[in-house]
């Protein structure tokens, strides 16, 4: 048995944050697939682990955790390389991973959602148009923030980073081309060069989609 199971799937930028944690930490861990596609976040199963109904969920021994951000703060405890110097960077992380759960991840990840994995008699241009421009806005908050900052909470890579980098490698699923962003580009780029990193689809199972699922 592993240290540390992670319940996730290969699309899931929220898993990945987590994942990616794990990954550059050298953790002793394994993925377990859930079957998102074919609603198993919805099975009564699935809600006893987690009554929110999401991905992803940690479990390490009797602990059981949901909320990437909390499951980050866990990792982050275990792996202090990543984790807080000080308590104003305690302080920075949190403040940039609340905003990541609300102004960037929460819009990319529902707009990529929208335009790629609904069907598409079932795709909506006015919550495409209004989730574009508020993914745009918090892109921008996000690059201008990162002119300034070679890291997102502090001098060295926090949690905080990987939270805001987790949809940011699912390139060409967006209206938004990520490398037209200079700042978010580069820092973005720094963290692929970090030993352990790999791309969601190949950290987490369940890419490509088997044809049949989401119909
Ligand atoms: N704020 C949560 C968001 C988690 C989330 O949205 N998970 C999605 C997959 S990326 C999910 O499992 N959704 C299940 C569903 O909608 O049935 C976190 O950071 O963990």
């Amino acid at each position: 048995v592993t240290e540390y199971r992670l319940r996730c799937f290969a699309q899931s930028g929220n898993a990945y944050k987590p994942a990616l944690a794990l990954a550059l930490a050298g953790a002793d861990w394994e993925p377990v697939f859930v079957d998102y596609f074919n609603g198993e976040t919805h099975t009564p199963e699935f809600r006893e682990l987690n009554p929110m109904g999401e991905v992803p969920v940690l479990e390490a021994g009797e602990l059981r955790l949901s909320q990437s951000g909390v499951i980050l703060d866990y990792l982050s405890q275990r792996f202090p390389d990543f984790g807080p110097r000080s308590e104003e960077e305690r302080r920075e992380i949190l403040r940039w991973t609340l905003w990541d759960n609300h102004k960037l991840t929460s819009y990319i990840a529902t707009l990529r959602f929208q335009m790629k994995f609904l069907p598409e008699e079932r795709r909506q241009p006015e919550v495409i148009e209004f989730l574009t421009k508020r993914s745009d806005a918090a892109l921008h908050v996000l690059d201008r923030h990162l002119f300034s900052n070679e890291w997102i909470a502090a001098d060295h890579l926090t949690t905080a980073d990987l939270s805001c980098v987790g949809y940011l490698y699912y390139d060409h699923e967006f209206p938004h081309d990520f490398a037209t962003f200079p700042n978010i580009d580069r820092w973005r780029r720094a963290i692929t060069g970090l030993p352990g990193w790999k791309h969601p689809y190949d950290l987490m199972p369940g890419h490509p989609i088997p044809p049949g699922a989401l119909s």
